[in-house]
């Protein structure tokens, strides 16, 4: 039907499509890395028949090929304003807010990502979007020419604007204007090789802090890196070597576990890149880093509750065990992570039971079957096998590796210490809204689904203590 709107949900599939294949060809390690997540998740497929139904009923199993997680960072408030508007054509919206001044990085960040579960399962494309903190920065003629270089730029098309636009007074895109617009928007994460600043402007920005130069000298924010999520990221990492790839020394998250939680991650080196800087009589070279690989495991999402537990038991390992900037002590850090997480249940009936973690409840064919004359305790339901449950995919990012993908991919002599804190009021008005709160989602899908259960069970009226 020619003039009808299509879905976000296809606008998102088309942008990530588009942004994965410029990425294959801008960073050729990319392909390599999608070929070895690949080989290695069909393999845990193929021997872990529990693991492929449980991925088959959450309605994750086809999304496992598709599913990317992208990093931009942003230099002024327009630009993050803009960005969320941009975004929210492709469904995405902004949840969580992440301060990483406190780990030496003079940002703060949030996810854009689809939020409801049908969405998530079409395509849960969520970029790890940052806003430079130029009040961070002490030298206050530095700061102003940085802010004078970040106000010259425009790092989005007109076109992609416009776009933006008519979807917001339309409701939405045809088919013909998303295809544009996905060629349009994609222009704002292209890499360039021709930085607007000088060779010396580069060099005072960078001996700042390296991310400042990263933000402050190119005509856009580069998509810094792209990643793919494996189904066992110890693995992954193994084989990497023999493609020649050298991922960073220890897996940030959570240890290695039966029941997983959470979000593991590890990342490999940038590149260096050649840049043509500006100069008086033309171009001079040199060159940059920005770009690297990453890799990503995800597990059940953790209450609020299960969250503390989460980060007091790796605050402890930390306190206990720094791994040096050579991978030195790797060792030690792994054991004593496993070691320390002991105190985390590793079931997920005792992860539910403690409330701990949120899980998602439907009713078995069983269930259905005995309608009428089924008990009346819901963990009895459970126990009999007419109500089931399985974890909720944990859907954003982490505060603390996040600051260790940074760090490592910016080099881990630079850290420093802010003094100003977490901001997320000034955060939230440059957006121009509020960012959600990734917990609330949580906990409104696991009610959700339970709710439904116990309506097909005819039991509306009962609740788990757990989750209520
Ligand atoms: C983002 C780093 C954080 C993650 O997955 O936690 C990140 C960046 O380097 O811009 O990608
Ligand atoms: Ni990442």
């Amino acid at each position: 039907m020619p003039g009808a709107f299509v879905s976000t949900d296809r606008i998102r599939s088309l942008f990530t499509e588009a942004m994965s294949q410029m990425y294959r060809t801008e960073v050729p390690q990319y392909g390599t890395l999608i070929e070895l997540v690949g080989e290695v998740n069909a393999e845990v497929l193929a021997g872990d028949q529990e693991l492929s139904e449980r991925l088959r009923r959450a309605g994750e199993l086809e999304r496992i090929d598709v599913e990317r997680h992208g990093a931009i960072r942003l230099g002024t408030a327009e630009e993050l304003f803009t960005i969320r508007r941009l975004f929210a054509v492709m469904g995405m919206q902004s949840v969580g807010y992440y301060d990483l001044s406190v780990a030496g990085v003079p940002v703060h960040s949030t996810c854009f990502r689809p939020i409801d579960e049908a969405a998530l399962n079409v395509n849960p494309f969520r970029v790890f979007t940052s806003l430079l903190r130029l009040e961070l920065i002490e030298d206050e003629e530095l700061r102003a020419e940085a802010a004078a270089i970040l106000a010259r730029r425009r790092i989005y098309t007109p076109r992609a604007i416009a776009l933006t636009e008519q979807h917001e007074k339309a409701g939405g895109l045809t088919e013909a204007e998303a295809s544009e617009f996905v060629a349009e928007a994609l222009e704002t994460f292209r890499w360039h090789g021709e930085a607007t600043v000088s060779a010396e402007t580069y060099k005072r920005l960078h001996d700042t802090h390296r991310l400042i130069a990263d933000v402050v000298s190119f005509k856009g924010p580069h998509i810094n890196h792209l990643t793919p999520r494996t189904l066992d990221i110890d693995e992954v990492q193994r084989r990497m070597p023999a493609r020649g790839i050298t991922p960073k020394a220890v897996i940030e998250g959570p240890p290695r576990r039966d029941c997983d939680i959470l979000l593991r991650q590890t990342s490999f080196k940038a590149l260096e890149e050649p840049i043509a800087f500006t100069g008086n009589g033309g171009a001079t070279a040199g060159t940059h880093t920005a770009r690297f690989g990453e890799i990503e495991q995800r597990g059940v999402a953790l209450t609020a509750k299960g969250r503390a537990l989460y980060d007091q038991l790796l605050a402890s390992v930390r306190g206990e065990v720094q791994v040096g900037a050579s991978g030195a002590k790797a060792g030690d850090y792994v054991a004593e992570l496993a070691e320390r997480f002991k105190a985390l249940p590793d079931s997920w009936d005792q992860m539910r039971r403690e409330g701990l973690a949120f899980f998602r409840y439907f009713a078995t064919p069983e269930g259905r079957a005995a309608k009428g004359r089924l008990p009346s305790d819901p963990e009895a339901l459970i126990a009999e096998g007419y109500l089931r449950f399985d974890p909720v995919i944990y859907e954003d990012f982490l505060p603390v590796s996040a600051a260790g993908i940074f760090q490592s991919n910016l080099g881990t002599d630079q850290q420093q210490n802010y003094a100003t804190r977490s901001n997320r009021a000034a955060f939230e008005e440059a957006l121009g809204a509020k960012v959600q709160d990734e917990l609330e989602l949580y906990a409104e899908r696991q009610a959700a689904s339970l709710e439904m259960a116990m309506e097909t069970l005819g039991l509306s009226s009962l609740k788990l203590k757990t989750v209520a």
